[in-house]
C-alpha cells in the first residue's frame, strides 16, 4: 500500500490526498509535524532530501517527493491526466505555472498569515506577494471565463493542482469576489463526486 507523508495543513499534501480519494487509492497516511520542524529531521531528509511534506512512498520503499510530480505518477493512466500529446502538455504547463507563479505566492501568504513568526520580519516581502498572488488570480479567472476546467473537457491533474492553494486563499487575506470565473470553477471542483475538504484525515484503506 502507498505512504504519504502528509500535514493536513498542506496545500501540497491536499493536492495528493485528492488524488488519492478521486481515484479510490487506498493508503496510509503519516502526518508530520512541519510546524515543529519534523520534516527536518536526519530520517525524513532519506525520504525527501529537501525536507519537506508531501512524499509519496511506494510499497517497495521507493519514495517520490515533489507534490505536482505526485499527481502525475497517481494520475498515469487515467483521464486525470490526458494521453494526448499536446493536452498532457498543456497540463504540465498550469503545475509548473503553479509552481512558479501562484503556490509561492498565495500558498506562502496563507502560511504568513496563519503562523506569524516572531524571528522573521515578513512585512517587507508580504506587500510584493499579494501582487504577484493577486496576479495569479487574475490570469486564472482570465483563463477560466470561457472554460469549464483548465485543459481539455474534463477535470484533470491541473484542476487539482490550482485547487489546493485558490480554495482557501482568503485565509491569506485574498478577495476571490473580483475572480467569478475561478469561484464559479471552485464550485464545480468542489462539486466532484469523489472530492474531499483539504483537513480530511480519513485514508482509504
Ligand atoms: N514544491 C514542493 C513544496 C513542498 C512544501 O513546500 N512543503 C511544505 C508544506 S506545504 C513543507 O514541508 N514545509 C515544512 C518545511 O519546509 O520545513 C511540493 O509541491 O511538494
Amino acid at each position: 500500500m502507498y505512504r504519504l507523508h502528509d500535514a493536513l495543513v498542506s496545500g501540497n499534501g491536499y493536492k495528493c490526498r485528492m488524488i488519492l480519494h478521486h481515484l479510490r487509492i487506498p493508503f496510509e497516511r503519516i502526518e508530520v509535524d512541519i510546524l515543529r520542524g519534523g520534516s527536518r529531521t536526519e530520517p525524513f531528509s532519506r525520504l525527501n532530501p529537501e525536507g519537506r511534506i508531501p512524499v509519496l512512498e511506494l510499497e517497495d520503499g521507493t519514495t517520490l517527493p515533489e507534490s505536482n510530480a505526485i499527481l502525475c505518477y497517481l494520475a498515469e493512466g487515467t483521464p486525470w491526466l490526458p494521453t494526448d500529446r499536446l493536452e498532457r502538455a498543456q497540463v504540465l504547463r498550469w503545475l509548473f505555472w503553479e509552481q512558479y507563479s501562484h503556490e509561492p505566492n498565495l500558498a506562502t501568504v496563507r502560511h504568513w498569515v496563519l503562523h506569524p513568526s516572531p524571528d522573521e520580519d515578513r512585512s517587507r516581502p508580504l506587500p510584493r506577494k499579494r501582487e504577484l498572488g493577486a496576479r495569479a488570480l487574475a490570469i486564472m479567472d482570465r483563463h477560466l471565463a470561457r472554460r469549464v476546467w483548465f485543459v481539455g473537457d474534463g477535470p484533470t491533474v491541473a484542476d487539482l493542482a490550482l485547487y489546493a492553494y485558490t480554495h482557501v486563499a482568503p485565509e491569506g487575506g485574498f478577495d476571490l469576489a473580483p475572480y467569478p470565473a475561478v469561484r464559479a470553477w471552485l464550485a464545480r471542483v468542489a462539486a466532484l463526486s469523489g472530492h474531499v475538504p483539504i483537513e480530511f484525515a480519513d485514508e482509504q484503506t
